[in-house]
């Protein structure tokens, strides 16, 4: 675990995924509608679940972990494991949609669904902006609302089991309708904003939002 100021380091795959952004790489120039071809341009299937990171993995516990929801909120929020699973739980099977063009059909996911989060946190007439902060330094950010899809959870359970370390256990988000950068492994904390902060791809040349449906990769495109 590192602490939020160091950088991660930066590994083979880190340092590709920079080249791909600056080459415009794997772009067709096409765009799709979800309700007409359930793959997005670009994408392929694959069916096992490729674990993409920074390389870190950080190891939490249960016991240890806690959930920090702060910012332009209401009702700030400061959550353990007990109060955190005592929350609304709410199943979602959806689709994983990776920029790097493998696709996942079918994930079961469970958790706490992001509106039953807004509904505890009750953001304020400001927040436009949601930037989520994980345990390797990651950060990604969402326009408030990506991030309350109505699909979208911090999910804890994937496939009827506790989330795989490997997969951002013991939370991460899940965000369907948009690119799997955006959904964070090893949550620590949510914080809600009036203005955007890009994380750790969208200052990399990835984009902004990451709609696969409009092939936004890149943020040059
Ligand atoms: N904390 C954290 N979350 C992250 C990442 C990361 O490096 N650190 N990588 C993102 C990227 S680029 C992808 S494709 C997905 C991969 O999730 P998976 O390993 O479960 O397939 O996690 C996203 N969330
Ligand atoms: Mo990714």
């Amino acid at each position: 675990m590192t602490e939020e100021n160091d950088p991660p380091p930066i590994s083979k795959l880190t340092r590709s995924k920079q080249r791909w952004a600056q080459q415009g790489r794997f772009l067709t120039g096409k765009t799709a509608r979800p309700q007409e071809q359930r793959l997005p341009p670009g994408q392929h299937l694959t069916r096992d679940w490729p674990v993409l990171d920074l390389g870190l993995t950080p190891n939490i516990s249960r016991e240890r972990w806690r959930l920090d929801v702060y910012g332009a909120v209401e009702n700030p929020i400061f959550w353990n494991w007990a109060a955190f699973t005592a929350q609304p739980q709410t199943q979602f099977r959806s689709d994983i949609h990776c920029v790097t063009t493998w696709s996942r059909y079918d994930n079961q996911w469970e958790g706490l669904a992001t509106r039953d989060l807004l509904a505890a946190c009750r953001p304020r007439d400001e927040a436009r902006f949601v930037v989520l902060h994980s345990h390797d330094g990651y950060t990604t950010n969402l326009a408030l609302e990506d991030f309350a899809a109505e699909d979208a959870l911090l999910a804890h359970r994937w496939s009827e089991a506790p989330l795989e370390q490997e997969h951002g256990g013991p939370v991460r988000l899940v965000v369907p309708h948009l690119y799997f950068w955006k959904s964070a492994k090893w949550l620590q904390r949510i914080e809600f904003r009036s203005d955007d902060a890009p994380g750790y791809w969208e200052v990399r040349g990835y984009h902004n939002r990451g709609d696969p449906w409009q092939e936004q990769r890149y943020s040059n495109d």
